[in-house]
């Protein structure tokens, strides 16, 4: 019964018609069968089987606000792009992840952490998806699919496995840096307010001039590091698994906007042949007294979406999303990446993800595609093709026809590393463990590699974790093995 008094509105069934009931199905009699001719009923049971999309395949458990990002420098020397000239502000999405886990995984596990970031600009969507990591644990996406395996369940069991993740890291040696800073204290970040995030690869920019210059991004966060213990992780996975989801909306929630400072690392496009490693490594960082950084501006997050389901689970984060002034470089895996994950959208949430509310862009769209399934909006030109003489959408190529690319010559090869000075495996790995760590982080790096080693680890991969680490660092290589050995 309604009374006049009410203040809630009407339910209604996904037509908008009143339904009868919230609580009771319709039967003939007390006793009766239930009809089918209760259409709620059935639409209820319906839509409640279909409420799931697949979740991200990597990445599946995180969570994502709005906000803004301001240009704060004069960085047109080296883009043209549009969101990054001066005094430029640009809406965004920032969604934040734990990578082996799913949806309902702890946030505090030891992991990587996604750090996808899309900007709304006035020339198209452009996605940076990095994360909380400068490096990456292969160079080849050959490679990705087994090490994301390895780091799983195991299909005969279910489970994860310690032992086959040392299996591919101490098979994969590029692996030694990522896994260096994976164990160490960035591993298990506070919360996401507390992280920084990177490009990771490396990228291209193109100034008005068409000039080209290699660079990469640093997002560091303005809330300064801090990260959990071991101990206090472990702890917290059973307490507060939601702990960085629930952190970052609580602190939206009450006024508390956190922000990062975006800088860039700007090489000359000539120094790429014969820089002392390979520049396009994504095992490898770009030490900042050879290319220094360069502030280009600050993002701030201070909107929660309205609807997980709507605005988070349905972002659609893609590094194929490159605006002029903006390119790859020849960085195997991000050119692996430019394929997969458009792929991946299509599979998970639909050929036309790009109209969901996350991931339409700002600015005006002029595309052929047209129809497929769950489409709503309307092609936007009557005669689907080009060239047409009827005023459909034409190409501009003397404006937008110039390529952010490079010359490419030479015969078909598998690997094409290796060809510089430094590019070996364990150096960078051996540095930040004798010189960006202190005494005390480099302690916590071995408790949390020996205490990893030591739940489930067997031989031969044990011993060969531990020439891996002596292969990093001798030093630390022997303490983790007397740790391991009951030392
Ligand atoms: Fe991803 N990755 N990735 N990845 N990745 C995905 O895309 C993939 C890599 C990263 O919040 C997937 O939408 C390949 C590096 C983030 O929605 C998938 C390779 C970096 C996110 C995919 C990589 C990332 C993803 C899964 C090797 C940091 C979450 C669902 C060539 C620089 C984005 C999806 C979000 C998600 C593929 C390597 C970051 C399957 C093939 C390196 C932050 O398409």
């Amino acid at each position: 019964m309604s009374g006049s008094a009410r203040n809630t509105p009407f339910t209604t069934n996904n037509a908008g018609i009143p339904v009868e009931s919230d609580e009771h199905s319709l039967t003939i009699g007390d006793t009766g069968p239930i009809l089918l001719q209760d259409h709620y009923l059935i639409e209820k049971m319906a839509q409640f089987n279909r409420e799931r999309v697949p979740e991200r395949v990597v990445h599946a458990k995180g969570g994502g606000a709005y906000g803004t990002f301001h240009v704060t420098n004069d960085v047109s020397q080296f883009t043209k792009a549009a969101l990054f000239q001066p005094g430029t502000t640009t809406q965004l999405l920032a969604r934040f992840s734990t990578v082996a886990g799913e949806q309902g995984s702890p946030d505090t596990w030891r992991d990587p952490r996604g750090f996808a970031l899309k900007f709304y600009t006035e020339q198209g969507n452009y996605d940076l998806v990095g994360n909380n990591t400068p490096v990456f644990f292969v160079r080849d996406p050959m490679k990705f699919q087994d090490f994301i395996r390895s780091q799983k369940r195991r299909p005969d069991n279910g489970l994860r496995d310690n032992d086959m993740q040392w299996d591919f890291w101490t098979l994969s040696p590029e692996s030694a840096h990522m896994v260096t800073w994976l164990m160490g204290d960035r591993g298990v970040p506070r919360t996401w307010r507390h992280m920084n995030g990177y490009g990771s690869h490396t990228y291209m920019w193109v100034n008005g001039g068409g000039e080209k210059f290699w660079i990469k991004y640093h997002i560091k966060t303005d809330q300064g590091i801090e990260f959990l213990t071991q101990a206090e992780a472990d702890a917290l996975a059973g307490e507060d698994p939601d702990l960085h989801r629930r952190d970052l909306y609580e602190a939206i929630a009450r006024g508390d906007a956190p922000s990062w400072t975006m800088s860039v690392q700007v090489m000359p496009f000539e120094d790429a042949a014969d820089y002392r490693f390979n520049p396009f490594d994504l095992t490898k960082v770009w030490p900042h007294g050879d290319y220094p950084l360069i502030e280009v501006g600050r993002m701030t997050l201070d909107r929660n979406p309205e609807d997980f389901f709507v605005h988070v689970e349905q972002a659609a984060f893609e590094p194929s999303s490159l605006v002029p002034g903006i390119g790859p470089s020849p960085d195997k895996m991000l050119l692996g990446r430019l394929f997969s994950y458009p792929d991946t959208h299509r599979y998970r949430i639909g050929p036309n993800y790009q109209q969901l509310p996350p991931n339409r862009p700002h600015a005006p769209v002029a595309s052929y595609a047209k129809d497929g399934p769950m489409r709503y909006e309307p092609s936007g030109t009557a005669r689907p093709y080009a060239p047409n003489s009827y005023g459909g959408p034409a190409a501009d190529t003397a404006r937008f026809g110039d390529p952010a690319g490079w010359a490419a010559t030479g015969e078909m090869v598998r690997e094409a590393y290796k060809l510089h000075a430094e590019d070996d495996d364990w150096g960078q790995a051996g540095t930040m463990v004798r010189r960006v760590l202190d005494d005390a982080a480099r302690e916590r790096l071995v408790a949390n590699v020996s205490g990893h080693l030591a739940n489930g680890v067997t031989a031969p991969v044990l011993s060969r974790a531990l020439q891996y680490w002596r292969n990093i660092d001798k030093e630390v290589g022997d303490r983790i093995a007397t740790r391991v050995n009951g030392g």
